[in-house]
């Protein structure tokens, strides 16, 4: 089914950014746009050398493919392909591809005269990635601290960046970034399993109102959010959960070398105590 019946409607011209009524068309259910095309030629162009990549390691076993940075040796540099060029040319498609998805649903919204909520949460994603493979590398001095591109691989990598500042759980940013993704999950679950309580009812029950939403919680905790609030609070808790992700990676190391167990000290250190 290429485009549902009331879609016509809803499938204007302009909003474009970029290209005017160039690359303003549809393919299938997918509107295309400048960053369509910016999207797909990263996507496509990335996904090639990571095979290539593949191709020049030992292995095709999918957990094991690995795409390593350069050596730290090679500063903020260009490395040889073989030796971590790739990676960074994997890194700058994988941002183009970002940014340009991004920048296609801004496209979209913009016609639709809708806001910016969506691309401004796939936003915070991409600064997470980005954080972790440019802006951490260019404060650190080399693009070796970047993590590696395979499964297992990243996997070590998060281990063994952890492990380099003893205990990250210690990390108050880290605590922040949990707490917040555990109250995403907390706070989906309320409303799923509300919203479902409500309109998903047994045969011969009829669906209930958002009022009886709101009575719910005003029984059970004296306090209901709202239809609309509970996606205010979802968002802002998914947003902070990848904004604290961000903040914890790049205060360990630019900003704090040592143990993060020694961080605490500051409590021990305070004058109230002698
Ligand atoms: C609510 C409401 C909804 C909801 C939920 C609540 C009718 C359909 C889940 C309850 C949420 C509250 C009280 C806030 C929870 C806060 C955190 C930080 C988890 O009131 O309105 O709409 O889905």
């Amino acid at each position: 089914m290429a485009m549902l019946s009331f879609e016509r409607k809803y499938r204007v011209r302009g909003g474009t950014l970029i290209g005017g009524d160039l690359f303003d068309f549809w393919v299938g259910p997918f509107y295309v746009g400048f960053f369509g095309v910016v999207s797909i030629f990263f996507t496509v162009l990335g996904t090639l050398l990571v095979i290539y990549g593949a191709a020049l390691g030992d292995t095709w076993n999918i957990w094991k493919i690995n795409i390593a940075p350069p050596d730290l040796s090679y500063g903020l540099a260009l490395a040889p392909l073989e030796a971590g060029g790739l990676w960074q040319i994997i890194t700058i498609c994988a941002v183009g591809s970002f940014v340009g998805w991004m920048m296609r649903e801004v496209e979209i919204c913009r016609k639709l005269g809708i806001g910016y909520h969506v691309p401004i949460a796939f936003g915070v994603a991409i600064f997470a990635y980005v954080t972790l493979v440019v802006f951490r590398p260019l404060l650190m001095g080399a693009w070796g601290h970047g993590f590696p591109y395979g499964i297992f691989s990243h996997l070590d990598w998060v281990s063994n960046v952890g492990y380099q500042y003893l205990h990250f759980h210690y990390n108050p940013a880290h605590m922040l970034a949990i707490t917040f993704f555990f109250t995403t999950t907390l706070a989906l679950a309320l409303h799923g399993s509300l919203i479902l309580s409500a309109i998903n009812p047994q045969k011969g029950e009829s669906v209930r109102t958002p009022e009886y939403e709101d009575t719910f919680f005003r029984d059970f905790i004296g306090y209901s959010v709202g239809t609309v609030g509970i996606h205010r609070v979802g968002l802002i808790l998914a947003l902070l959960a990848g904004f604290w992700s961000a903040v914890c990676i790049i205060i360990s190391g630019p900003f704090w070398t040592s143990s993060w167990t020694e961080w605490w000290t500051w409590w021990l250190d305070l004058p109230i105590w002698s």
